[in-house]
């Protein structure tokens, strides 16, 4: 068990994480609803308001608490308590993350900032959102220094040893994000807050929108590297067996700090302003992420032969069958990743040039992130709640408890893939993405896209309740394992943190070295933009003033 502090810690970073899901998957019924033609707003409260609020609780403020909570538990548990320092720097840390976030929710709220999680100029929010964004980030970034300290302390102690693999990933999580947010910082800093509180009358539109992809693409990997970690470390526990490579898994986690942050560019393929050559260069290094993403792929399968063909398992695919499909620790992370198949696919086609063309701004992408980070990241997520929660509890995780966990993982399931699946082919009959109802005045092409089975109002507004029904059953068992479920006292009933062994022995000791991979990533970063992001500044445009289109 570890220390009841570090415990309260990681428990108040998970509250706030759920609050923010229990408001975020509200907004995200509503929108189904006003999509459909079936909910019209009071003139108080406006659709890119809730779509605002949507994104940033469940994309950034959700994930980002969540995975926090996640980090303080492992470390603590898998390098010993946290000193003093490490302790107080992470509630500085937890403190300024929550005041940058109720500050830019605030400004949603009010209405001061409809201008979605990408806050792309010349779209202009009160300068109070940006400053509350500007906080966010140095929060979490005082918290990654609280655990890089707590790190250090560990490694001068063990000189010579290689960390213990939960430890490597969370710190190479960090130092990708640490890199990731100085793209965002510098915007928010330096474009838009003097800009939105009119010391200057402009804004570089372009040179902006680079800078928050800089940081945007690499977010992506914040929120899946967490999830990867549940995966190599955890799972491989709850199936009964070790992890699969030790060494497979620090390069893989290696080579996504170096491919993650060179590609912006693949959100921009439409972008004018930016050469062709830049953008293609982004895109083949895009496409190199595909080597540590089957990797991981790899070692999972192999993980699941293995711990199958162990307990008995026999012929081709009879191990499939001896996993431990009944302890929903397990279950839900099986579906998050086989959710991740298609999610992983579709990525491919977004960052393909061509077929960009037919997808971008289409309801397409919307279906693409919800089934993965909607569902592969977030439902992890929710398999790492059915255990972390009590676990920093003490309390006990009742047999009624793992039944509506799996409830509410299958409901997510089925309502994700109606969702989602009517998203991907709405968009590409061309709905567009970011629309309250659309219909382009009852036009016919418009109105044919309802027809389909899948994509026809009744559908959609059932698979939108499904899944808000799941969000609520999640948030039942988060409030009854937080504060009412009844205390562990015998020793089976108290939940473990499940870390799965990992041999080192024949794992290289460069891998920990960090300035190697620092240093390359820098290296890739100054190929990849340094030229295209001195055009932008050199040979700008006129800058623009702000909109409030809302
Ligand atoms: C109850 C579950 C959910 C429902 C019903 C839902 C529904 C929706 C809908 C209908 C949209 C599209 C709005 C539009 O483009 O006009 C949307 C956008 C979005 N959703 Fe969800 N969603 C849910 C859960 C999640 C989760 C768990 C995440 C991430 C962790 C997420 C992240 C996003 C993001 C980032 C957007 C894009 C916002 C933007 O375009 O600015 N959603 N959601
Ligand atoms: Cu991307």
């Amino acid at each position: 068990m570890i220390a009841i502090r570090d415990r309260k810690l990681a428990l108040w970073n998970i509250g706030v994480a759920y609050l923010a899901f229990l408001i975020g998957t509200l907004c995200g019924l509503l929108q189904v609803f006003i999509r459909n033609d079936a909910l019209t707003l009071p003139s108080w409260l406006d659709y890119y308001q809730i779509l605002t609020a949507h994104g940033v609780l469940l994309a950034l403020i959700f994930t980002t608490f969540f995975i926090f909570g996640f980090f303080i538990t492992g470390m603590s548990k898998s390098l010993g308590s946290f000193g003093p320092k490490v302790y107080l720097f992470s509630w500085i840390g937890f403190a300024v993350t929550t005041v940058g976030t109720v500050l830019a929710t605030a400004m949603i709220v009010s209405g001061e900032a409809s201008v979605l999680y990408t806050f792309y100029a010349p779209l202009k929010a009160s300068g109070w959102y940006y400053v509350g964004l500007a906080l966010f980030v140095v929060g979490t970034w005082i918290s990654s220094f609280a655990l890089v300290g707590h790190y250090m302390v560990w490694r001068k102690k063990h000189k010579g040893q290689l960390s213990p693999l939960f430890a490597f990933m969370t710190i190479a999580t960090i130092v990708m994000w640490i890199i990731a947010c100085l793209g965002v910082v510098a915007t928010v800093l330096f474009q838009f807050i003097p800009w939105a509180f009119g010391w200057v009358d402009t804004i570089n539109v372009e040179l902006s929108r680079s800078l928050f992809w800089f940081f945007g693409h690499p977010l992506v990997y914040f929120w899946l590297l967490p999830a990867y970690m549940a995966w190599y470390v955890i799972v491989p526990k709850l199936i009964g067996t070790k992890v699969f490579s030790d060494s497979l898994a620090r390069l893989s986690f290696v080579l996504f700090i170096l491919f993650s942050i060179p590609v912006g560019f693949h959100h921009q393929l439409t972008e004018p302003g930016i050469s062709n050559f830049w953008k293609f260069l982004q895109v083949v290094l895009t496409f190199m992420v595909i080597i540590p993403s089957l990797m991981t792929a790899f070692s999972m399968f192999a993980t699941f032969e293995i711990a199958g063909r162990k307990k008995g398992g026999k012929g081709l695919f009879g191990w499939l069958t001896k996993l431990p499909w009944k302890d929903v620790r397990f279950t839900s992370i099986f579906v998050a990743m086989a959710f991740f198949i298609p999610g992983g696919a579709g990525g491919i086609i977004n960052a393909s040039f061509q077929l960009n063309e037919i997808v971008h701004n289409t309801l397409w992408i919307v279906g693409h992130f919800h089934i993965t980070v909607g569902t592969p990241v977030a439902m992890t997520f929710m398999g790492l709640t059915f255990w972390i929660i009590p676990y920093l509890t003490g309390r006990k995780f009742s047999k009624s408890m793992q039944k509506l966990g799996f409830i509410q993982i299958i409901t997510w399931a089925i309502g994700m893939l109606l969702m989602s699946t009517s998203q991907h082919i709405l968009g590409l009959l061309g709905a567009p993405r970011r629309t309250a109802y659309s219909g382009y005045n009852n036009h016919p092409s418009a109105m044919e896209w309802f027809d389909g089975i899948l994509t026809n109002h009744v559908t959609m507004a059932i698979g939108g309740s499904i899944l808000f029904l799941s969000a609520m059953i999640l948030i039942y068992i988060v409030v009854m394992t937080m504060f009412l479920s009844p205390k562990a006292v015998k020793e089976e009933d108290f939940v473990d943190f499940p870390l799965a062994e990992s041999d080192v022995e024949n794992t290289p000791k460069f891998l920990e070295n960090w300035w190697i991979w620092i240093g390359i990533a820098f290296v890739l970063i100054i190929i990849a933009y340094a030229i295209p992001l001195n055009a932008m500044i050199h040979h700008a445009p006129p800058g623009s003033e702000g909109f409030k289109t809302w």
